[in-house]
């Protein structure tokens, strides 16, 4: 061998070496920061609720006054129950349109933190039109069609035909702003089809905290506040736990929120206990035993028999 080709393959392998040494460096550096980041960044915790929700409320305060809705195609066509609402941006060419802000109404909704401190969210609606029937309770079943986006406009969920949604089984902005809305009514075709009339049409602007809040789906990044064009067809009273008396009766402190009463506190709420004061006897059998429509009250303490466990 040469002594010129003996270098160029000893300079080879020093080169070899030092790159290997380098690779291993930054193989090793890649794993530090790697591990770091793990450290760092793990899972957050939940951002604070009571923040969050004067944070979005800022957002959707923001958006109600920069943005419209198609209102002189419902006044130029008001029996016309196909036409879709439309929300748009006020710009310079369209300056002279009337902000949702001017037309939307609120309710103050509130909540429990993790440390049972009460966190009042307020939640805007618009009622576009109004159906010809009855309204729903916030705990009946609802047949809706609708359409969810985000504050962007991004649409993450379109449903056309009507679907069945149990009002309790639904995000707390939704179930809260239904009750603003009415139902309408429906004709069956000759061919079985079902028409549907007259029925309520509103929007629905919620803050994250009484949507999804910190889940994160495909469509719907975490901490996003909610907009939902909604069409209300029908509504069906409940009676969840079949005692007799309707869901929304079973809010035994009036608040609003037939989920937080529990007259025996066995964890069930009244409007899922079939035995609402737990004295054996079934809400349906000792609610109106002399049939009047009146609930009993034996022992005249102003307390009924179905919520007197002195009473069975
Ligand atoms: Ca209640
Ligand atoms: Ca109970
Ligand atoms: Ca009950
Ligand atoms: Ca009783």
């Amino acid at each position: 061998m040469s002594l010129q080709k003996y270098r160029k393959i000893v300079s080879c392998e020093s080169i070899l070496f030092k790159m290997h040494k380098f690779l291993l460096l930054n193989l090793y550096l890649l794993l530090l920061v790697f591990i770091n980041c793990e450290d760092d960044e793990g899972p957050l915790p939940p951002r604070d609720v009571k923040i969050q929700t004067i944070e979005d409320d800022a957002a959707l305060v923001n958006y109600l006054q920069t943005h419209f809705y198609n209102y002189d195609d419902f006044a130029y066509d008001p029996n016309n129950y196909e036409l879709e609402i439309v929300l748009d941006s006020i710009t310079e060419e369209n300056s002279d349109k009337i902000p949702l802000w001017d037309q939307v109404s609120f309710k103050l909704v509130d909540t429990e933190d993790s440390d049972d401190n009460i966190v009042q969210h307020k939640l805007y609606y618009l009622e576009v039109k109004k159906g010809s029937g009855a309204s729903p309770s916030s705990v009946d079943s609802t047949f809706v069609s609708y359409k969810g986006s985000l504050l962007n406009g991004d649409i993450f969920d379109d449903r056309d035909y009507p679907i069945w949604f149990d009002l309790v089984n639904v995000v707390r902005g939704f179930r809260e702003s239904l009750p603003e809305l009415s139902e309408g009514d429906f004709t069956i075709n000759e061919d079985g089809t079902v028409k549907f009339d007259n029925y309520g049409k509103g929007l629905i602007f919620m803050p994250s905290t009484l949507g999804y809040y910190s889940s994160i789906s495909s469509s719907i990044p975490a901490y996003s506040p909610l907009i939902f064009s909604v069409n209300l067809h029908r509504v069906n009273q409940s009676d969840h736990d079949r005692d007799g008396i309707l869901s929304i009766n079973e809010d035994i402190n009036g608040d609003g929120n037939p989920l937080n009463d529990d007259t025996d506190g066995d964890g069930l709420p009244n409007m899922n206990d079939f035995d609402d004061d737990g004295d054996g006897v079934p809400t349906f059998d000792e609610l109106d035993r002399n049939v009047d429509g009146i609930p009993d009250d034996t022992d005249n303490n102003g307390t009924p028999d179905y919520l007197d466990a002195e009473i069975s």
